[in-house]
């Protein structure tokens, strides 16, 4: 030990953070990159003489970086912290600060997303006086039974790591453990450092070494020897394997461990809304999306299935059609998870390991092991039937007889063929998220980026914006399609202004069709005949809402934010104005309006909505038959 005085540094307790985070370094497979990329924040007194000056101070500074953006929206700017990171498989993300109040809360939502995806994002809220001095302060939520409680207590059962800093020192061990949470894959998600408005601006004599760059190393753990065994002795046995693979498969960037691995066995690879796109769609191996919103082909395999190889995945109740999708009487199930949580889904035989590693780990056990040509045959059959029929609903073929106006699978199709093999396509909540699970044809790993862990609408132009920054921030040319319905356009639209400032260039295509088609159809087959599911004027008449379409004009709301906006009536003059939004440079909007009559093809798969037991109207009884039918292919899988 040297017993030389430790060098220290008179900061705030905000300019430590941000230095200390300006510093901060992921490091997974030799590659290096800034773990927290920058910040979002929108100021107000919880945050503007805090984070707000100590931002301004470090821009001023040679050499360190915390670049500073604005968005619009709390919530809007942990959506796009988790396009970014989601983007950068979880290598980087974005703080996001915060005034006390309603702007910390406005968090909570892109926080849970955040979490229940897996995702790592910083969230950086104000928070009420650690003093007192001022109680209450403006915006203070006073619990009478303790002065401890803050608004910010709600954040605690959405972060994985949360901590309020109430004494300067507290910050170092609080940072430490922040950045240990966001880069372990087990345990990523919402990061939550609550921040009261007086400690933000308190100096303290920081020892120097806080600021030093420091390397984060993303863990891969391989399996454990016996429990490889175990799976090998399983997979060896299963006549007809089928693997399911999750969005663990592309943030461990093990998409060409798992290419070699069905290339060597010939399994057929069903995917998962996340882990859509682990391999290209036309791999001999690959049978398409599972689940609810998946293809007949996958799901047909999924039925019939004796073991489910699942790899990172969270099992999902769309993954599974709310469990009873795998009807083999004696299906069982190896899960390969970074996290026990997740491998021990379904009463599976756990491997416990980073996706790569286990991939790799058990091709090499296998040692030639292959499923029955004629399997593999069947796969690819069915694999080139859901291909036809894909065709078919690009076409409008499939949905012959409605419109005038385009079907949504004809619009999907239209911006697959005009999109490049990198480009990205994103999406979040509405009917779009299972049209294109079932449709798009995805050809590479990062080309599909659909947040179906929240189904957050709102998400897709703020997260499209957070996926679009990490590829300029890498300098990787890949166009950004957001694909948004009019519901979720109209919850969240006010970052495209984010995007212009930024002159960051984003092609948003804008579905309208009055209102909730796919929580139409949904309300439909649950016997609620699309009650509150359209937009339209009460009808004084009925004194329902249920008179003309309302006369909002999206395209004019999109241009009123300052992007350029095209509109189209037809497939041709979308086509035109896709091909226009290419070629463009800034921020494009196009909108379109398409038929919600005219459905995408069926997933033949069920999905556990429970259904009014007693009712006095008919649509419901017959719902409740069709529901009760349902319930009794449900399963336990012990
Ligand atoms: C924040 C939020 N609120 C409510 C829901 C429930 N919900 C799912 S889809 C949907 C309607 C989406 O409408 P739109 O964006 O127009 O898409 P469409 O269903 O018409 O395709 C609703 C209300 C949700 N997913 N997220
Ligand atoms: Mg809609």
């Amino acid at each position: 030990m040297s017993d030389t005085k430790r060098e220290t540094v008179r900061l705030t307790v905000a300019q430590a953070l941000v230095r200390f985070l300006a510093n901060q370094y992921s490091e997974r497979d030799g590659h290096r990159e800034r773990l927290i990329a920058g910040c979002f924040g929108i100021f107000g007194h919880g945050n503007v003489a805090g984070v707000g000056q100590a931002l301004l101070e470090l821009s001023r500074r040679q050499g360190e970086q915390m670049r500073y953006y604005q968005a619009r929206n709390e919530q809007a700017m942990v959506h796009t912290a988790v396009g970014y990171a989601r983007m950068r498989n979880r290598r980087s993300t974005l703080a996001c600060t915060t005034s006390i109040g309603p702007g910390a809360t406005n968090m909570v939502t892109g926080a849970a997303l955040a979490t229940i995806n897996r995702l790592p994002v910083l969230l950086l809220p104000g928070d009420i006086f650690a003093t007192r001095a001022a109680d209450p302060v403006l915006q203070q939520l006073e619990d009478p039974r303790s002065y401890d409680v803050s608004v910010n207590d709600a954040f605690k059962p959405v972060s994985r790591f949360w901590d309020r800093i109430n004494r300067p020192e507290q910050l170092i061990p609080s940072l430490l453990e922040a950045m240990r949470v966001l880069t372990d894959p087990v345990e990523t998600g919402a990061v939550t450092l609550a921040l009261p408005q007086d400690v933000q601006a308190e100096a303290y004599d920081w020892p120097a070494e806080l600021f030093a760059p420091r390397i984060w190393r993303i863990p891969r753990p391989v399996p454990e020897p016996s429990a490889l065994a175990a799976a090998v002795a399983a997979i060896r046995q299963a006549e007809r394997p089928l693997i399911i693979a999750g969005g663990g498969v592309i943030y461990s960037e093990a998409t060409a461990a798992l290419k070699a691995f069905v290339e060597a066995t010939g399994i057929p690879v069903a995917e998962t809304q996340a882990g859509k796109g682990a391999l290209p769609y036309d791999h001999p191996c690959v049978v398409g999306a599972v689940g609810a919103t998946g293809t007949a082909a996958a799901n047909a395999l999924a039925r019939e299935a004796d073991l489910i190889i699942g790899v990172g995945t969270r099992y999902s109740d769309f993954t599974t059609a709310s469990r009873s999708l795998f009807q083999h009487p004696g299906v069982r199930f190896v899960n390969l998870n970074v996290a026990a949580f997740d491998a021990h889904k379904q009463a599976a035989l756990p491997l416990v390991a980073d996706a790569r590693e286990g991939l790799t780990a058990l091709l090499h056990a296998l040692d030639g092991c292959r499923v029955a040509p004629e399997y593999a045959e069947r796969a690819r059959r069915l694999a080139a039937e859901w291909d036809q029929v894909v065709q078919r609903a690009y076409s409008g073929e499939l949905q012959a007889g409605h419109g005038p106006r385009p079907s949504q699978a004809e619009i999907i199709g239209v911006v697959n063929e005009l999109s490049g093999p990198r480009d990205v396509v994103v999406c979040a909540a509405g009917s779009m998220p299972g049209d294109l699970h079932k449709l798009w044809r995805t050809r590479d790993p990062k080309g599909y980026h659909v947040e179906y862990g929240y189904s957050c609408m709102g998400y897709e132009i703020a997260g499209g914006l957070g996926v679009k920054m990490a590829c300029l921030d890498h300098g990787e040319d890949r166009e950004v399609f957001v694909l948004v319905g009019d519901g979720s356009y109209l919850m969240m639209a006010q970052e495209l202004a984010t995007a212009v400032q930024e002159g960051i260039k984003l092609v948003v295509v804008l579905v309208q069709n009055h209102g909730f088609q796919s929580i139409g159809a949904l309300s439909e087959s649950v016997g609620a005949e699309r009650f509150g599911t359209q937009y339209r004027y009460r009808n004084p008449k009925t004194g329902q809402l249920d008179g003309d379409y309302l006369p909002v004009d999206l395209a004019a709301n999109a241009a009123s934010l300052g992007a350029d906006v095209l509109r189209a009536y037809t497939v041709k003059e979308f086509r035109a104005a896709l091909e226009k939004a290419i070629a463009a440079d800034r921020t494009t909007v196009v909108y379109v309006e398409t038929d919600p009559m005219a459905p995408a093809p069926s997933s033949e798969a069920w999905w556990d909505v429970p259904v009014a037991e007693v009712a006095e109207l008919e649509s419901t009884r017959r719902a409740r038959a069709e529901y009760e039918r349902g319930k009794r292919t449900q399963r336990q899988y012990l």
